[in-house]
């Protein structure tokens, strides 16, 4: 199903005297609004080619019909997101969850729906059919040579397809780790994991990006052998300037201060990027700044602190990505909250002023400091975000033109109610 620029223009046309009101009252409360909307329309969020389907948990599934069937369907789905809201203009794939048959029609397909090919994800966590060695007690970590050579190997196709796709980085997910105490050696573990994660780092062309995601536990629940950040941070440094850490928001462990781990990674030079979600549990992979949108405000805050510090540039210099899984909501709608929750944190970030707080942090004025930083949070920016979209030729109220044009009733149409994607 296509949107086309005249859906957009005439539900804007509705929106448009509300949303001009509303927006010259908040340009009228920010200085700089100008250079706020520049960045929100540069900054682009990669979409998970395993987050277009309904998700499940071993207790069941509930599929609402209407899945993407194949990685062209998955390409026109993102690109519907991103005729909507201008802000998720790239896929990042799964292998072999979307293996491209041919990368010439893919690329092409991808080029028309405005889309290019973010971080490539490999997959050292399931058993295809016809595989040789299984990864049920690892991959990378594995006490068997051979497993760790049929892991090596997957991660360097993987790098192969994306080479063919334009994409210049690889994110490595290890479910590796054990289940019960005196299961697994830690050092070996640890040792067979960055021999074989060298050897992929050696496989990487040199423009590309090795993102190494930690997280505490799942499947495994006693160790996990990149369980956090300080783990995959010993990883990375290890490997060299092309290695760096991948933060999914999910994979904390409670309580932890996920803003001052982005803070000291990215003064470290060694933050890669993110998997956006939010959770209240585990890895919960719910839509982002759904429950802790402060937290992600904190993260944004931090981000824009420490990038700045760098000189870095915001849309470019990160890898922003969404990672969830849809059990009750539909995925679409889903993922145009989550990017809707990010480019608002983003924005509420660009407006803290800086001068101030750092006045304040000399002068441990702690009150001022936290008025300086809630002052930003409590400031309504969605009419900044949606200006955002509205300048780049996307729809004001995503949500309410996706619903308005029953896109989830067509895709049933056109590819029925039983459809399963590939993914999780
Ligand atoms: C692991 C993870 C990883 C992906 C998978 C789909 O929990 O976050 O990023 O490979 O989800
Ligand atoms: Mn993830």
């Amino acid at each position: 199903m296509l949107i086309g620029s005249n859906n957009i223009a005439s539900h804007n046309e509705d929106l448009l005297k509300k949303h001009q009101n509303k927006f010259a009252f908040t340009a009228s409360e920010i200085g700089d609004t100008e250079a706020i909307i520049q960045k929100l329309i540069d900054f682009q969020i990669a979409i998970p080619s395993w987050a277009l389907g309904t998700g499940g948990t071993r207790f069941g599934r509930f599929a609402g019909g209407g899945e993407p069937r194949s990685i062209e369907e998955k390409i026109e789905d993102v690109g519907l997101l991103h005729a909507l809201n201008n802000a998720s203009g790239a896929i990042s794939l799964h292998i072999p969850w979307d293996i491209p048959q041919d990368y010439k029609a893919i690329k092409s397909l991808a080029a028309q729906h405005n889309l290019r090919f973010d971080a490539m994800n490999s997959n050292t966590f399931q058993d295809q059919a016809g595989q040789d060695n299984s990864y049920k007690f690892g991959s990378l970590q594995n006490v068997s040579k051979a497993v760790r050579k049929q892991a090596i190997a997957h991660n360097i196709e993987v790098i192969q397809h994306g080479i063919e796709l334009g994409s210049e980085s690889l994110t490595i997910w290890l479910a590796d780790g054990s289940s019960f105490p005196g299961q697994l050696n830690f050092r070996k573990a640890y040792q067979n994991t960055l021999e074989s994660l060298e050897e992929i780092y050696d496989a990487l062309p040199s423009n590309w990006k090795l993102f190494l995601e930690y997280k505490c536990a799942e499947p495994n629940f006693y160790s996990t052998t990149v369980a956090d950040w300080g783990q995959s941070y010993s990883y990375v440094k290890k490997l060299g300037d092309k290695a760096q850490t991948l933060v999914d928001l999910g994979h904390h462990l409670p309580n932890a201060n996920i803003e001052q781990i982005v803070s000291l990674l990215l003064m470290e030079e060694k933050l890669g990027g993110f998997h956006f979600n939010d959770s209240k549990y585990g890895d919960d992979d719910l839509t982002a700044g759904a429950l802790k949108p402060y937290q992600l405000f904190l993260i944004f805050n931090e981000l824009v602190e420490g990038m700045d510090a760098r000189g870095m540039n915001h849309a470019k210099d990160l890898g922003w990505m969404i990672d969830a899984s849809h059990n009750i909501k539909d995925p679409l709608e889903d993922l145009l909250q989550s990017v809707e929750a990010i480019m608002i944190a983003y924005a509420q970030a660009l407006l803290v002023d800086r001068k101030a707080l750092e006045t304040a942090q000399e002068e441990n004025d702690v009150v001022k400091a936290q008025e300086i930083l809630q002052d930003a949070f409590r400031t309504d920016v969605r009419a900044l975000v949606a200006e955002a979209r509205l300048r780049s030729g996307a729809a004001l109220n995503p949500v309410e033109l996706y619903r308005s044009l029953a896109v989830r009733k067509n895709l049933i149409g056109e590819r029925g109610l039983k459809t399963m994607a590939t993914g999780l």
